[in-house]
C-alpha cells in the first residue's frame, strides 16, 4: 500500500483507522496496538477536563476552620444527586502532628466527619448534614473518618471510609477502611464499628494505609479499589490495589496481583465497555493518564491527559448496575487543596466536566492544549530562595574563564 512504483512505501497523509501493512517505527506501531484509536480525536478515553466552582457551600470566609474534600462518586437517587465527603470543622486550621491535640487537627483530614450534600443540577449544592460522625474511642475512626465512597448493593447503601485510630502525620497517613450502611441515601447510617479492608501484613506494600476506598459492581461482585502509600518517605510511592467480595460487609479478598495500578493518587474509576477505566492522577510514571483494564485488574494506558481532577468523584450512572457495556462519565466533583495562606489552609469542592463517554462526542473536550497566560507558568517558578541561588551558582560555574573566552 502507498508505494510509488519502485519506491519504499510511505506512511499515508490521511491517518488510517487500522494499522497499515507497512514497516512501522515502534512509536507508530504502538499507536495502533496500545490505544483504542490512533488519535485522541477518536479515542473515547481521551478528554480535557473543564472546571466550575460550586454554588451553595460556604467555607467560614476561608479562614481555614472549615474544609470539604475528597468527594465520593456522585449518585442519583430520589430525583437528585448525592455526594459524600470529608468535612473538617475545627477551631483552627491544621497544625501538623507536632502542633496537634485532641481538638487541633494535624492535617486537613484529621478530626473530620463524613457529611453529604444534594443537588438538582450538579452545580448548586445544599449541605444536608453529617452522615457518619467520628465514633467514640476506641472504635475504628475515633480520631477521624474521611475520604468516603458509596456503594449501592441489593437495596442498601454502603459508605466506605478511612478510619483513623491515630492522627494522620504521626508516622505516615496510617489507617484501614471501615463501613456504615443505610436503607436510604439520606441515612440514618449504621456503623459496623469494624475494619472491613485491613492493612496488609507487615512488609507488604499496603501495610500502613488503605486510602480512597472506591467500590464498583463488576462481574456480579463488589470491586473495591484503594490506594496505598508505599516505600516510605522521602520517596513515597503511590499505587492502587483491588479487594473483591460478594458481601459489602466483607470479608474482601485482596487481588493477588496487587497493586493493579502503578500510578495515581485518589481513586477514580468507572465501568467502560466490558471493563473498568481509571483516572491515574498526580503520582507515578503513568500519572496524567487514563487507563483501561478489560478484566478490572490488568490496566494499560489508554490516553495521556492533562489538568486532571484531584480526588475525582465522578457521576457514574452505571457504577452499580453490573453492566457489561459501561457508558463512561461526563462530570463529577473533585477538590482543590491548599486554598488560602499557610494560616488559613483548607480545601474546597468543585465540579469537573469531561467527555469520557460512549454517548457523547464533544470536539471541544478533545483539544489537547491549554492557552494559559504567562503568569500561570511563572507561578511554577524558581522563586528567590535556595533554588534560584543554586541556578545562579551553576551559571557562574559555566562562566568562561579568560583563557576559554580567547579560545572562542
Ligand atoms: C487524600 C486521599 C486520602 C489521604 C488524604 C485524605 O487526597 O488520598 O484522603 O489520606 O489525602
Amino acid at each position: 500500500m502507498n508505494s510509488e512504483s519502485g519506491n519504499a512505501p510511505f506512511f499515508p497523509y490521511g491517518l488510517p483507522r487500522e494499522k497499515p501493512d507497512i514497516p512501522l517505527s515502534r512509536a507508530m506501531e504502538r499507536l495502533y496496538t496500545r490505544y483504542s484509536a490512533p488519535t485522541y480525536w477518536w479515542n473515547e478515553l481521551y478528554s480535557q477536563f473543564r472546571y466550575t466552582p460550586l454554588e451553595g457551600l460556604e467555607y467560614n470566609d476561608g479562614d481555614g476552620t472549615l474544609t470539604r474534600r475528597d468527594p465520593s462518586k456522585v449518585v442519583k437517587a430520589n430525583g437528585k444527586y448525592y455526594v459524600w465527603y470529608t468535612r473538617r470543622g475545627t477551631g483552627t486550621p491544621p497544625r501538623g502532628a507536632e502542633g496537634a491535640t485532641d481538638l487541633i487537627p494535624s492535617s486537613d483530614w484529621d478530626l473530620s466527619d463524613i457529611w453529604f450534600a444534594t443537588s438538582e443540577d450538579g452545580f448548586v449544592w445544599e449541605e444536608q448534614g453529617v452522615a457518619v460522625p467520628r465514633p467514640s474511642k476506641p472504635q475504628p475512626g475515633w480520631r477521624s473518618v474521611s475520604t468516603p465512597d458509596v456503594l449501592f448493593w441489593d437495596g442498601r447503601y454502603y459508605l466506605y471510609y478511612q478510619s483513623f485510630m491515630e492522627m494522620s502525620g504521626k508516622r505516615g497517613d496510617d489507617c484501614p477502611v471501615a463501613v456504615s450502611w443505610a436503607d436510604s441515601p439520606d441515612g440514618p447510617w449504621t456503623p459496623t464499628h469494624s475494619v472491613v479492608i485491613p492493612n496488609g501484613p507487615q512488609g507488604a506494600w499496603d501495610q500502613y494505609s488503605i486510602h480512597d476506598p472506591y467500590p464498583l459492581v463488576h462481574k456480579g461482585q463488589i470491586y473495591l479499589y484503594y490506594k496505598s502509600d508505599m516505600n516510605g518517605r522521602p520517596e513515597l510511592i503511590r499505587a492502587q490495589g483491588l479487594a473483591i467480595s460478594d458481601d459489602p460487609l466483607g470479608p474482601f479478598e485482596k487481588c493477588p496481583l496487587n497493586p493493579v495500578l502503578n500510578s495515581g493518587h485518589e481513586t477514580g474509576l468507572f465501568p467502560f465497555r466490558g471493563g473498568i477505566a481509571a483516572l491515574a492522577i498526580r503520582h507515578g510514571n503513568e500519572h496524567n493518564t487514563i487507563q483501561f483494564a478489560p478484566d478490572g485488574i490488568n490496566f494499560e494506558v489508554a490516553a495521556s491527559v492533562s489538568l486532571m481532577p484531584m480526588a475525582p468523584g465522578p457521576y457514574v450512572p452505571d457504577a452499580f448496575t453490573d453492566t457489561d457495556d459501561g457508558r463512561g462519565i461526563t462530570w463529577g466533583l473533585c477538590h482543590f487543596t491548599g486554598v488560602g495562606t499557610k494560616d488559613t489552609r483548607h480545601s474546597i469542592l468543585a465540579r469537573f466536566d469531561c467527555d469520557l463517554s460512549q454517548d457523547h462526542d464533544d470536539p471541544w473536550m478533545r483539544e489537547t492544549e491549554h492557552w494559559w497566560p504567562p503568569e500561570f507558568y511563572f507561578r511554577s517558578g524558581l522563586g528567590e530562595g535556595a533554588r534560584r541561588q543554586r541556578v545562579d551558582a551553576a551559571t557562574e560555574d559555566l562562566a568562561p574563564s579568560d583563557g576559554q573566552a580567547e579560545d572562542g
